[in-house]
């Protein structure tokens, strides 16, 4: 097949997510929106306008579209978000909506939700912006309302299934007090990017992050990953971990975010918890979470484990399907699948799931970082066959010096800053040609100048198994923030984005640009790309240490 064929046959995807258990449908362009990002997809959101005012209603409309979601003019129960102006009470916005209650899989939250997911380019949980009545259960996420979210399927509006679901529930958002928000210049998000442990009520509000003395020495990003201690709250995580998966696996989001990122701040802790006050004043851990840590701490377990559906772990054999995500996975247990074979003989499969669930048990392992290695190889010497002054470079957790690796990620650029050009067709028909790739999954711009491709690839040989390979190409100019951003890990990338919005700036894996001004968290200058010819020069900018791959490793 011609090399530059695969362009045409796959569907091209703008600025994807490298997200392995997510539904990969392509996205839907309107015809006024490009859309360029993914954050919002899946939402179909009702924007109520009262005190939002029409100019920043358009901003918000024309920011979901962009990112993928659907904006309605009307309300109606297929709405997954209401959106409202902060100053709206639970009961006014009912008003507005003319309706009395909501169903519990409607999120009612204030528009900093809205801008929060914008600027954090991640669809947040929005249990943290939602408005709760205190006196009516029917409006929001409730504990006890979603109390059976684990034992039955949950309903297909609740199970909306953003593409980012994964990249949600690997955030660790900490939770933290209403105070701490946006308007001290510290969204929610940005406090992930913080290492656990210290508390933000132990710093001053008004200050902003880089400024603050507490805590400008706690960014994730700038300290060495080499320092993660051992985890002194195992026999907490441990039972609260089945559940933050069976959460996943039924399609409840928030709610495995919020176990997420609970699991992830006790690891941090640098000691054993002892008492609930303890368990509340660490971010990320509200005070229903400290309930549960506090009956695993008096009876070594967790009653909740006993109510896990058994759908959960058929469910989890399909969303093991590359491709598949909990919004699928439940559409085919809803269809009375229950197997593999099911999914073989029944199902109706797109061409990523046909690959996906061919090669099941392959995708599931991990390789060793030898197998890693000579993978790149693979793609070094074909992309050299092509221009030998292309620097080829394996990414990702092979960068960062892990034993294994889930994928490759192989980054491809040239150093005149022109001859990438041409360079991502050519050498995938060269590897396709030699038996190297056996499939391919997505083939997508980027934009104009960064190309990336997902395939299944094999090395030469008796019993070799098929492994996810990524092939990266990108312009010189963008090579260091590409660098960066795919030598991960993703924690890390959001440490150092976090940071960077503290200081008027923005990083991606184009670029880091500053003078950006912001509103509310929503970008309204893109600001202006800094010289950033090597990964030294990011970290200089941002005004923290360089920190060598290995130690990238959060
Ligand atoms: P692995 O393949 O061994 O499991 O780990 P990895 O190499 O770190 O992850 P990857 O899924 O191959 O992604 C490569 C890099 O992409 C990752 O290290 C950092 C970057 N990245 C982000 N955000 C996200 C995200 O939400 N999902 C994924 N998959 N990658 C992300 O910055
Ligand atoms: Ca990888
Ligand atoms: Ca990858």
């Amino acid at each position: 097949m011609e090399g530059h064929g695969i362009m045409k046959v796959f569907p091209k995807v703008k600025r994807p997510r490298p997200n392995e258990q997510k539904d990969a449908p392509p996205l839907k362009k309107t015809p006024s929106e490009p859309i360029t990002g993914t954050v919002f997809q899946g939402t179909e959101i009702y924007i109520v306008p009262a005190g939002i005012g029409k100019s920043r209603c358009d901003i918000f409309h024309r920011q979901v579209t962009q990112n993928g979601g659907q904006v309605v003019s009307t309300f109606s129960p297929s709405c997954t978000h209401v959106i409202v102006d902060d100053s709206v009470d639970c009961k006014r916005a009912l008003r507005l909506l003319k309706v009395e209650r909501l169903s519990s899989a409607v999120h009612l939250v204030k528009c900093t939700w809205l801008s929060a997911c914008i600027s954090e380019k991640s669809l947040l949980d929005p249990e943290d912006y939602s408005l709760l009545p205190p006196e009516s259960p029917t409006v929001g996420l409730a504990e006890e309302s979603n109390e059976t979210a684990v034992s039955s399927v949950p309903d297909v509006a609740a199970a909306q299934d953003p593409l980012k679901i994964l990249e949600n529930l690997t955030e660790m958002v900490p939770e933290v007090q209403e105070e701490h928000h946006e308007e001290d210049g510290v969204s929610q998000n940005d406090l992930e990017a913080l290492i656990s442990g210290v508390h933000p009520s132990e710093s001053n509000p008004t200050q902003s992050l880089a400024e603050n003395p507490v805590l400008s020495g706690k960014w994730v990003c700038s300290q060495p990953s080499t320092t993660k201690g051992e985890n002194h709250n195992k026999h907490i995580t441990d039972k609260l971990e089945p559940l933050a998966k069976a959460y996943t696996h039924t399609g409840d989001k928030w709610r495995a975010l919020g176990y997420s990122k609970a699991i992830n701040a006790l690891k941090s802790y640098h000691k054993p918890i002892t008492s609930y006050e303890e368990a509340c004043k660490i971010p990320g851990i509200g005070k229903r979470m400290a309930d549960k840590i506090m009956e695993i701490m008096e009876s070594g377990h967790l009653r909740k484990l006993d109510h896990i559906g058994e759908e959960v772990p058929v469910l989890e054999m399909f969303t093991n399907i590359w491709g598949a995500g909990a919004k699928t996975a439940q559409m085919w247990y809803q269809q009375g699948f229950r197997t593999l074979e099911d999914i073989r003989t029944k199902a109706v499969l797109n061409h990523t799931l046909r690959i996906g669930l061919k090669h099941y048990d392959d995708l599931l392992e991990r390789m060793p970082r030898s197998e890693a290695n000579a993978i790149e190889k693979t793609v070094q010497e074909a992309a050299h066959s092509v221009d030998t002054q292309l620097v080829v470079m394996a990414c990702g957790s092979y960068r960062r010096d892990k034993s294994t690796c889930g994928d490759v990620d192989v980054l491809i650029t040239h150093p005149d800053g022109e001859s990438h050009k041409g360079v991502f067709s050519k050498v995938l028909h060269l590897l396709h040609q030699s038996g190297f790739l056996t499939d391919d999954l997505v083939s997508h711009e980027e934009n104009d100048e960064q190309k990336k491709y997902m395939g299944i690839c094999r090395l030469p040989g008796p019993s070799q198994r098929h492994r996810r390979l990524d092939i990266i190409v990108v312009p010189y100019a963008e090579f260091a923030c590409a660098l960066l951003y795919f030598t991960g890990s993703a924690h890390f990338n959001r440490s150092m984005r976090a940071l960077a919005k503290t200081k008027h700036m923005s990083l991606s894996e184009h670029s880091l640009n500053c003078a950006v001004v912001r509103q509310r968290g929503v970008k309204l200058v893109a600001g202006t790309p800094l010289h950033t010819p090597t990964e030294k020069d990011v970290f200089k900018h941002l005004g923290i240490p360089y920190r060598e791959p290995h130690e990238r490793d959060w």
